[in-house]
C-alpha cells in the first residue's frame, strides 16, 4: 500500500463526516478494507437493553469494525430478559469475550448487573433517553457500589465511540495489531488537526 494511503483513507473519512454524512459513515466499510480483522474470534461483546438502543450502540460497531476487533451484537434486557442476561454474562469468559460493552438507557440495570455476574470487564454507555436526556441512564450506571466495577462513558454517541476504542486498549495491552490500528487512529486525528491550524481559513 502507497505510504501515504492510510492519511488519505481517513481523511476521506472525516470529509464525508463534515459532509453531514453522519459521524462514523464510511469508516466501517471503508477502514475495515483498511484494517481486516486481526482475529476472527469474537473479543467484544456489544450488548443493549433495546432494538431501540442500537442507533446509539452502532457507533461502538462501527468504531470497533474499523480498528478490525471482532465483535458479536445483542439485544439482552435486564429487565425483559434477565435470565438471558445472567447466561450471558456468566457464559462470557469461558467464550474468550475479553470486554463487554453494555449500552442502555432509563433505568439501565443492564451494565451493572451483567457486571455483577462476571471479571470480564464491562464498559457501559448510557443511552439518552426520553424524559431525562440520558441523566438517569448516566447516573444509574456510574453509581456502582464499591466492589462491582462499570467503566462508565458519556451519554450517547461519543460514549458508545469511547467505548469501542477503550475496549481497544485494553485488548491491545496483549495484541501488538490491535494496538497499533488504535494508533493509527490517534495518529490520523492528531494530523487532521494538525493539517487545519487556522479556523478561519476551514
Ligand atoms: C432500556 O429502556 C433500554 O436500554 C432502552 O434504552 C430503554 C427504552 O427501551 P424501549 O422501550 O425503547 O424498548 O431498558
Amino acid at each position: 500500500m502507497h505510504p501515504n494511503a492510510d492519511k488519505k483513507i481517513y481523511l476521506l473519512v472525516y470529509v464525508l463526516e463534515a459532509a453531514g454524512a453522519g459521524t462514523m459513515l464510511g469508516l466501517n466499510f471503508i477502514l475495515n478494507a483498511r484494517n481486516p480483522k486481526v482475529d476472527e474470534k469474537v473479543l467484544v461483546g456489544i450488548i443493549m437493553g433495546s432494538q431501540s438502543d442500537w442507533d446509539t450502540m452502532k457507533h461502538a460497531a462501527d468504531t470497533l469494525a474499523s480498528l478490525g476487533v471482532a465483535f458479536e451484537t445483542r439485544v439482552v434486557s435486564a429487565h425483559r430478559t434477565p435470565d438471558l442476561m445472567f447466561d450471558y454474562a456468566e457464559q462470557a469468559a469461558d467464550r474468550g469475550l475479553l470486554v463487554i460493552i453494555a449500552g442502555a438507557g432509563g433505568a439501565a440495570h443492564l451494565p451493572g448487573m451483567v457486571a455483577a455476574k462476571t471479571v470480564v470487564p464491562v464498559l457501559g454507555v448510557p443511552v439518552q433517553s426520553r424524559a431525562l436526556n440520558g441523566m438517569d441512564s448516566l447516573l444509574s450506571i456510574a453509581q456502582m457500589p464499591a466492589g462491582i466495577p462499570v467503566g462508565t462513558l458519556a451519554i450517547g454517541t461519543a460514549g458508545a465511540v469511547n467505548s469501542a476504542l477503550l475496549a481497544a486498549a485494553i485488548i491491545g495491552n496483549g495484541n501488538a495489531k490491535v494496538r497499533q490500528a488504535l494508533e493509527q487512529f490517534r495518529n490520523a486525528r492528531r494530523d487532521l488537526v494538525l493539517a487545519s491550524p487556522d479556523p478561519s481559513k476551514a
